[in-house]
């Protein structure tokens, strides 16, 4: 099988953001445009020969023409295997363990998480390295400048391979598995979680629903919740995977699971509702009467992951993005263990969770995970979240009230502006950053006073790899903070997202409304940044 040299030239936005490269479908079906950037990745990468490769997606529209293009490219590259998920699927999660498990060279995860899928929606492809993480700045900078000045992509003529067949073909030189995309994930999730006090949960009459927002979980949850949990049937919904998410957005937030929320502030509703996005890695949960930020998720299952036999000896440390409240920083703290907070992506945590140096991992933007995998988990989420109801014996909202009640509550919430133009976006926040020196010990209503003024740069306490400029922090003397920073997944214009974060000690108030409790705050983020009326923009698009 002759291997092909096929001339090509570069495109000039083929820069990888957050977690990938995320662009528009349209984007991505310009000729060689695929072949281009996966032909980059590997050229960035040490010798590939004979070495293992895991590929899958989410299943959204184009997941199986990139995976055809990919699989050809690896082989005329000279990899000796390619294990791909039954139907070209894999969940984030799950690509991360097969790459662990079956101890991958890397693999290719093809998604655009949350963002909606079809022909006129967002496609994205990342490549993660051997721990199953996503590929640290050091390899995405290469890839990158390799994009800048490639001019010929490898493949061979081959005819597609049928994803749809459990089992091994052959492509030129090299093999071709097509796995189980659920089997290996189950199995891990059964050695982290006390399955039969979880199966004697549901078997007591306790209630969920999952939504899995016709993306990727529908498949594992079917299994895990309802085949090996026991939760009654239809515990699942949407739970198809679709290409187009049934023309929605599977983002898991109080906006696009609405429905859900409404139903858990009802009598009749269930006791508990969760859901997942695209790709799997985040997570949404609400109790009965109680939705539980991310933010607050994150300290919770830190403060509880001992219940759950996974985590029996307790946690090493825990590890945060910065924009994620501190609310778990003091369970960090009672618990005498470290604390790390790190830039927005997953990719931050892996050298953390490789070094031991810490278990659990958060982002407010609904990502938890563990050193499990290398890659944020909505299921592992759900089941932790599980377990340790089932243990507790008490419901969400009276755990979530114990918790504050001990810490104190972290009032948090994000206002996102979407598809803001990009040269006025840019300039705000370079503005924003210019002004940061004068601002510490301004005083502004409430007797809010800024006791620090920075644009974060986090040092890698395990590689000494600095990465700058990752969001203007302004944090005030009573533990307040208010955290701008530009969106890196978004596919059209900028996003502008301002985070709020307001402490409450253990014997204040709890029960006051989100908004309200950070109206100040809201109130110093605009007087500060212009928001308003540089943008023109009268309210957030998006608050989370
Ligand atoms: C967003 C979130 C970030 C998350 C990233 C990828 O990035 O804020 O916390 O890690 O998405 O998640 P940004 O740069 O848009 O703020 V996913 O589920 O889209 O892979
Ligand atoms: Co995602």
């Amino acid at each position: 099988m002759p291997i092909q040299t096929i001339k090509t030239t570069p495109y000039a936005d083929q820069k990888p953001g957050t977690s990938g490269l995320r662009k528009r479908v349209s984007v991505y079906s310009q000729p060689h445009y695929v072949e281009n950037y996966i032909q980059a990745i590997f050229d960035s990468l040490d010798e590939v020969g004979g070495q293992t490769l895991v590929i899958g997606g989410d299943g959204r529209f184009y997941n199986n023409v990139a995976i055809q293009k990919a699989i050809r490219i690896a082989a005329a590259n000279g990899f000796g295997k390619v294990l791909v998920g039954q139907g070209g699927l894999l969940s984030t999660p799950a690509a991360s363990n097969i790459i662990r498990h079956y101890k991958a060279f890397g693999g290719l995860v093809l998604s655009a998480s949350h963002n909606p899928g079809g022909p006129d929606g967002d496609f994205g492809i990342k490549y993660n390295v051997g721990n199953g993480g996503p590929a640290p700045e050091k390899i995405t900078d290469a890839v990158f400048a390799r994009t800048q000045v490639i001019d010929s992509y490898k493949t061979l003529d081959t005819p597609d391979i049928d994803l749809d067949v459990l089992g091994t073909q052959q492509v030129g030189g090299m093999v071709v598995e097509v796995i189980d995309p659920v089997a290996d994930y189950a199995a891990l999730m059964q050695t982290l979680f006390d399955f039969e006090a979880i199966r004697a949960l549901f078997r007591s009459g306790f209630r969920m629903t999952f939504d899995a927002m016709h993306a990727i979980t529908g498949p594992y949850a079917h299994a895990i919740l309802e085949d090996m949990l026991g939760a009654p049937k239809g515990t699942v919904i949407n739970g198809v995977p679709s290409p187009t998410f049934n023309n929605g957005h599977p983002d898991p937030n109080l906006v696009y699971c609405k429905d859900m929320f409404d139903l858990l502030m009802t009598p009749e509703g269930p006791d508990f509702g969760a859901a997942s996005d695209g790709d799997g890695d985040r997570n949404l949960i609400i109790g009965k009467n109680r939705f539980v930020t991310p933010s607050d998720s994150l300290a919770l299952l830190a403060a509880n992951a001992h219940l759950a036999p996974g985590y029996k000896d307790g946690i090493a440390g825990i590890a945060r993005s910065m924009p994620t409240s501190a609310a778990a920083d003091r369970v960090a703290e009672k618990l005498g263990i470290e604390m790390h907070e790190t830039p927005t992506g997953w990719k931050f945590f892996g050298n953390l969770l490789d070094a031991g140096r810490v278990t659990i991992c958060g982002e407010e933007s609904a990502g938890t995970g563990s050193n499990h995998v290398r890659e944020k988990d909505g299921l592992w989420a759900v089941l932790l979240w599980l377990n340790i109801l089932a243990v507790r014996k008490q419901g969400v909202d009276e755990i979530v009230r114990e918790h504050w009640r001990t810490y104190g509550r972290n009032y948090y919430t994000r206002h996102d502006y979407e598809e803001v133009d990009a040269a006025i976006a840019g300039k705000l926040v370079d503005d924003l950053r210019a002004s940061l020196i004068s601002l510490p010990g301004k005083v502004f209503a409430d007797d809010l006073q800024i006791a620090y003024a920075d644009d974060f740069t986090y040092h890698d306490p395990v590689d000494g790899s600095t990465s700058a400029k990752q969001g203007i922090r302004i944090g005030f003397t009573d533990g307040s903070r208010i955290v701008l920073r530009l969106s890196g997944t978004g596919t059209v214009g900028a996003t502008l997202r301002v985070y709020l974060e307001r402490y409450e000690a253990p014997d204040g108030r709890h029960d006051l409304d989100t908004q309200l409790a950070l109206e100040p705050l809201i109130g110093i983020a605009e007087t500060l940044a212009g928001i308003r009326s540089r943008t023109g923009r009268q309210a957030p698009s998006v608050i989370t």
